[in-house]
């Protein structure tokens, strides 16, 4: 799908930067974003473009492999078999969406081993979310309502991102995440027509969750310093506030209907406004998650560098079978 990275110029192939990023070339580049066409991987890109871009699809790749492990540490404890299978395959999903963001950055000329590098020393950021614990069975269906409800709303207006590949992968992550928040939300319907005890294990969860999944959004408009760039350039196409907005907007009548209070003092609807009001963020809370001190930023760091290392054999044997065939394939010819 994404073999076009292969056509990529090399670095010594290219033309040194400066004369290359000429006004000429800047202004048919954006000429094209302006019109809404699609920059493929082969096509002329400012170096920035490019940074920005790797920075965003590695991070959202980052994202979805770290957020495997939330949900993962309960596929064990599932309470039916149905409802471990659906686990598994959400699962699973999300490690596949992973696989399509790297190669989708990876058409930018950035390595995989460079991207899981940048996560596994801590340099690479991943969403704020997966750093807070699923402490029982209805946080897995929160997860699924709402941070896989988050992740939608801010993964629509990525299927027209100005990077073609980025777009296209964001096209079945959509998809499959729409089934995951609808699965998630099934899940939690279901325990809140049970027992008292199963009513309050769902209240405590969406307690614990709202807030954090506001903050997914990114920070308030006024501090993102991305986002009016990348306004410009069509990777963005609404910003973060607009975003949180249209899901706080979204999410209310579903609460409603699930017979849960979302909670914050400050919610109600606001007729001139068009939209409901809503209380104040803990940004700090926030910045200290994003920036390594989150209650489990470690534990799922050290998860992953774990899997990667007990994983390098397999790689190992995938490259020494690819070699092997590689090379009969020769002696046939
Ligand atoms: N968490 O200037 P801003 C999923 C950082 S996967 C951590 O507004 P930008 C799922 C931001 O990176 C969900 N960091 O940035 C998976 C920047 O720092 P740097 C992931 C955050 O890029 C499995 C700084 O704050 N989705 O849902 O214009 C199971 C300033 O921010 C966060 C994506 O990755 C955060 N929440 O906007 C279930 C979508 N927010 O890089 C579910 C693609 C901000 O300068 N990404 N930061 O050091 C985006 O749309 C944008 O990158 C963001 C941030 C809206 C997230």
């Amino acid at each position: 799908m994404y073999t076009q990275s292969l056509s990529i110029p090399d670095a010594a192939a290219a033309p040194p930067a400066k004369s290359v990023e000429s006004a000429h070339l800047v202004q048919k580049f954006q000429s094209r974003i302006d019109d809404d066409g699609r920059i493929e991987p082969q096509d002329w890109m400012p170096e920035a473009y490019r940074k920005t871009l790797v920075r965003q699809i590695s991070q959202h790749a980052h994202s979805e492999i770290v957020g495997m492990l939330p949900e993962g540490n309960w596929i064990s404890r599932a309470p039916s078999l149905k409802a471990k299978a659906i686990l598994i395959a959400k699962v699973q999903d999300e490690g596949g969406h992973g696989l399509y963001l790297y190669s989708a950055a990876e058409t930018l000329g950035s390595s995989r081993d460079e991207m899981l590098a940048a996560l596994h020393s801590g340099k690479a950021k991943y969403s704020s979310i997966f750093n807070y614990p699923a402490l029982n069975w209805a946080d897995v269906g929160v997860i699924g309502w709402l941070v896989d409800g988050a992740a939608i709303m801010n993964q629509i207006p990525l299927c027209r991102c100005s990077y073609g590949p980025y777009a296209r992968a964001m096209i079945r992550v959509c998809k499959e995440e729409s089934f995951h928040q609808r699965q998630g939300y099934a899940s939690l319907l279901t325990l809140m027509r049970g027992t008292q005890a199963q009513k309050d294990m769902v209240q405590d969860a969406v307690n614990r969750w709202w807030w954090k999944c506001l903050a997914m959004f990114g920070p308030p408009d006024s501090d993102s310093h991305h986002s009016a760039q990348a306004m410009k350039w069509g990777i963005k196409r609404i910003s973060n506030d607009d975003l949180r907005q249209k899901f706080i907007d979204a999410t209310v009548p579903q609460a409603e209907v699930l017979g849960v209070k979302l909670p914050d003092p400050d919610l109600k609807w606001n007729e001139a406004r068009g939209h409901y009001d809503f209380g104040p963020i803990d940004w700090d809370e926030f910045w200290q998650t994003v920036n390594g001190n989150g209650p489990l930023n470690k534990e799922r760091l050290a998860t992953r560098v774990r899997a990667s290392e007990e994983g390098a054999w397999v790689r190992e044997a995938a490259l020494a079978r690819a070699r092997k065939q590689a090379h009969t394939g020769k002696e046939a010819a």
